[in-house]
Parts: structure tokens; sequence; C-alpha cells
């Protein structure tokens, strides 16, 4: 009697009210699906991400619809492209008139709450609680925007976050309700400042080149004018923690520098000095005899070990975090989704950012649990979107998806139900130009088979690959008379694309005049 009286008083014991699953949506910023181990293990190991593929999906065909942060937040919580949402690029804001699936479920009865990396420059609707980073955010001590005014929360910011998001589940979440949590981090973001444990471990690293990481960009004329390779464009103080004044010494002025350290404690600083002062020093003496592929090289390694070491710190927090999912017994009613807002170059084709529609941004990584309705270690192939999302969730929660949305649900796919699935191309369309790195306007269409890009603005090129004899995109096909039935057919495909979503010249033409003199950062 008594025990069961005790369970009765337990208010996590799931009610007939509380059937409706709850979402876990989780993504971080600029996470390459190269650096997850689901995926691939050459860089890194992720056991907690890929416990999501263990005991789910793993999606390879997922891709963006435009490679940047903030448009590619503002196409999953919209279910809309970027031309109809508004949010072509970083600098426009978003128009909060857009009805978000949060809202949406909010609206159903969801509890909502979002902590971590939005990159609006207004606040969210539709969340119950939110605790936002400003803009990019910061790794060390970061500030964070709630709804009763801006703090600043010492430590490290993916442990942050993850303590915010648990402390919101434990503490505020109403048992009663299902909820949608987004959990979304500001790692592995440039100017990757990992955490004291993995910068320790991640600077004795070194890693495989990748075979294009010397690119000459040959056949790809907006590739060649882009300003993300790793040896002409990445800074040596900024990006590769070089002290500045040793820089001066070797008659290096490469501008922006160390963006994190100024922010750290004095403890955290001598910490951090400790372990970078012997790499630069060990710079300071290589640096007069290094060739361009010697340097290319140091810097490759010198970006690598930061980077991975920050998604070190997600994927420990990840664990955390479906760690506590399983001891309050959530996980079986829980979809939980692990993604990234686009893919990232980690050297491929001599580059890292974003933007491009070739494979390693355009892509991103999908992985997705929810049991007893998705067969644990499967992976899909059919090409999926974060268009795709809103009406994903808004689905599983048993809400209708507004008409306007433009993607498909998910849920056949996570059922297994692939005869309802029949999309045979995706649609990208990338604005941010002129902008950093310096990527041109550019839209098109992947099928499983081929890609076609069309680069407009300043520029009137077009580029055509054979996606499965040259995975790597180093060959531009356009002008292949052995193509010319393929590139017809796939020019005709992309034109009838683009009417399906309402896409058009036009509206090419009025972002451009809409956004001229936009230089704002968000
Ligand atoms: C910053 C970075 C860029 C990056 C954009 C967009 N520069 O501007 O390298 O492409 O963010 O990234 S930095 O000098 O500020 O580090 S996004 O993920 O937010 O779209
Ligand atoms: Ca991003």
């Amino acid at each position: 009697m008594t025990s069961c009286k005790t369970e009765q008083k337990n208010d996590k014991t799931p009610t007939t009210e509380n059937k409706k699953p709850n979402i876990v949506f989780i993504m971080s910023d600029d996470h390459a699906y190269q650096a997850i181990s689901a995926y691939s293990d050459k860089l890194i190991k992720t056991p907690n991400i890929d416990r999501l593929a263990n005991e789910g999906m793993l999606f390879n065909n997922a891709s963006v619809t435009n490679s940047i942060c903030a448009p590619s937040r503002a196409v999953i919580l919209t279910g809309k492209h970027s031309h109809l949402n508004g949010k072509i690029d970083n600098l426009s804001a978003f128009d909060t008139t857009n009805v978000t699936f949060p809202q949406l479920l909010q609206n159903a009865g969801y509890q909502t709450a979002m902590f971590g990396k939005l990159h609006f420059g207004n606040n969210p609707k539709g969340f119950d609680e939110f605790k936002i980073l400003p803009g990019q955010g910061n790794y060390y001590n970061p500030k964070f925007i709630t709804q009763k005014g801006d703090t600043t929360i010492n430590g490290y910011v993916t442990d942050i976050t993850t303590d915010l998001a648990l402390d919101w589940l434990k503490n505020r979440r109403d048992t009663e309700k299902p909820f949608l949590l987004m959990y979304l981090h500001k790692a592995p973001h440039r100017a990757w400042y990992p955490a004291e444990k993995y910068y320790k471990e991640y600077t004795k690293k070194t890693f495989p080149l990748p075979e294009t990481l010397f690119d000459n960009y040959e056949g790809r004329v907006a590739a060649k004018t882009a300003e993300m390779n790793i040896l002409k464009h990445m800074h040596l103080a900024y990006d590769n923690k070089i002290d500045q004044e040793v820089l001066k010494k070797l008659n290096i002025f490469d501008g922006m520098g160390r963006s994190e350290t100024k922010r750290m404690t004095p403890e955290q600083r001598s910490r951090w000095d400790s372990v970078y002062n012997p790499i630069i020093a060990d710079f300071e003496k290589r640096y007069p005899t290094m060739d361009d592929k010697q340097l290319m090289e140091w810097k490759y390694q010198r970006y690598l070990q930061d980077y991975l070491g920050t998604i070190a710190s997600v994927d420990d927090n990840v664990g955390r975090m479906l760690d506590y999912l399983d001891e309050e017994k959530l996980s079986d009613n829980t979809v939980i989704i692990y993604t990234s807002d686009q893919g990232f170059y980690l050297g491929e084709h001599g580059w890292f950012d974003k933007r491009f529609m070739y494979d390693e941004s355009f892509k991103t990584p999908l992985l997705i649990k929810w049991p007893n309705k998705i067969t644990a270690g499967t992976t899909e192939d059919e090409m999926v979107q974060n268009l795709d999302f809103a009406q994903t969730f808004l689905e599983i929660a048993g809400v209708n998806a507004p008409d306007d949305m433009q993607g498909e649900s998910l849920v056949p796919l996570l059922k297994g139900q692939k005869e309802k699935w029949d999309r045979d191309a995706v649609y990208y369309h990338y604005y941010e130009y002129p902008a950093e790195h310096a990527v041109k306007r550019h839209y098109g269409i992947a099928t499983k088979e081929f890609k076609i890009i069309h680069f407009y603005h300043d520029i009137d090129t077009w580029e055509f690959y054979d996606r499965k004899k040259d995975p790597q995109e180093m060959h531009n096909l356009i002008n292949d008379k052995n193509y010319a039935d393929e590139i017809a057919e796939m020019k005709q495909k992309l034109k009838e694309t683009r009417e399906k979503y309402k896409d058009s010249e036009t509206l090419d033409n009025q972002y451009i005049e809409l956004y001229k003199d936009k230089k704002k950062r968000h």
C-alpha cells in the first residue's frame, strides 16, 4: 500500500494526458558529418551522438536549403524556404510574423523551451522559457539573453547550455504535459575554443589530410574567388591562436587577434597559456623555414585540433542529456534529434566554412531516435532536408501543418514506410554575397545522381556534377558533351522545382535590391 501511494505521488509517472511524444531537438553550429563517428571515425569518436544512430536512424543524405546559420534556423522553424520566410542571410532580420512550429506546438498544449544559440537578432516566439546567446555568443563565460534580462554565466558554453536545459527539465517543466526542448550548441563554430580537458588532449593529435586539401579549383569559377582557404584566409592569431606579438616579430600582419582569451578569468587564462604558449613558441621557431605546403598542413592540424576539441565537449554533453532522459524514464516517449545548422569543410577543397552547395556544406548530420517507431540501427539514404523538420514535429505531435509549409513530414521514413516517400530532387539557394568569405549567390538542385548549380548576381556560371562518379565534386561537367542529355534534364527539373517552391528570378532580383546596403551582422 505504502509503496503504491509513493508511486502515485511521483509526478514523473506518465499520465494518460502525457501520451504525446516529447521532442528534444539538439542542434550544434557548423558540425560537419565528417566529425561524427556514426558517419566516419577517421577524425573523432563521438560515442554519445552515435547512440542515437545505434538506437535510431542515421540519415546519409540530409541536406540544408541554404548553408548558413540564421537562414537554416529560419527554415527549420517555419518549414519554408528562405525566399518565402524572408531570412535569406545572416544580415537580414527574421520576420517574427512568420508562423513557427514551436508556436503551433505551444498552442496544442506542448511546453516549449529553447537554450543556446539562435542567432536571429530578435527573441524567439512560442517558447515558455528561453535562455539564448546574443548573436554568435562566446565560448568562455558567455552572456545569455533571458526573459528576465541579460546574465553572464561563468564557465564553458557547451556545459552551461546543457546545465540550463537540464535545469528546465528538472525544475520548471510541467510533467503533466508533453514538451519540446530546443537545445542548441554554439560549438563547434569559429573561432573554435575547446574546454580545458579537450585542448589539452586535442592539441597533441594529428589528423589525416583530406585528399582535396590542395585543390586548385580548376573549372569552378566561384570556388576560385571564395575566401575560405585555410592557407590564404585562415588567420594565424584569430583562428590558430598564435600571439599577435609573436606574429609581428615574424613580420606577419594578419589583422584579427584572439577573441576569447580576453574573456577568460586569470585562472582560465593561465591554464590556457600553459598549453598554447609552447605551441606558439614552436611555431615561432619553425615558421621562417616553412614553405606554403608546410604552412597549409600546420594550419590544417591547428584548425582540426581546436575544432574537434570543441566537439568532444558537445559529445559529452549530449551524453549527459541522453543519460538524464534515460534515468527519468522519459526516453521511451521522446523523439530525440541530433543535427547541425549545416555542414562544414574540414580542409576539403582546402577550405574551412560552408555556404557552397558542394556536399560537405550542403549535407548536414541527422540522427533520430524514436523508440518503438524507428527500428534501432537503421540508415536512410533518401534525400531529406531541414525544410522537413517542422512538418515532421507537427505530425509527431498530431498537429495539422499549415498548407503553406513546403517540406514533407519524415514520419513515414522514420516508420520504415518508404513507399510513401517519392522525392527525387532537393532545392538549394544561397544569398549572402557580397559578404565575408565571398561565396557568390547560387541556387541548384540535387538528385541522388547529379547536381546542377547556377551562380548568379555578378557572374553567370553553371556547374554540373556526377555525384556517383565524382563524390568529391572536383570535375565540373557542364561543358561535357557526354552529359548533354542529363544536363538538359536537370536544367528543366531545376526550372520546375523553382516553380514548385515559388522561387523566381524576380525574387532573386528583389533580394539583391532589398539588402544592397545591409552590412549589419547579428
Ligand atoms: C562569422 C565568422 C564566419 C562565419 C560566419 C557565419 N567569422 O562571421 O567565418 O562564416 O560567422 O557563421 S568570425 O570572424 O566572426 O569568426 S554562421 O554559422 O553564424 O552562419
Ligand atoms: Ca552555422
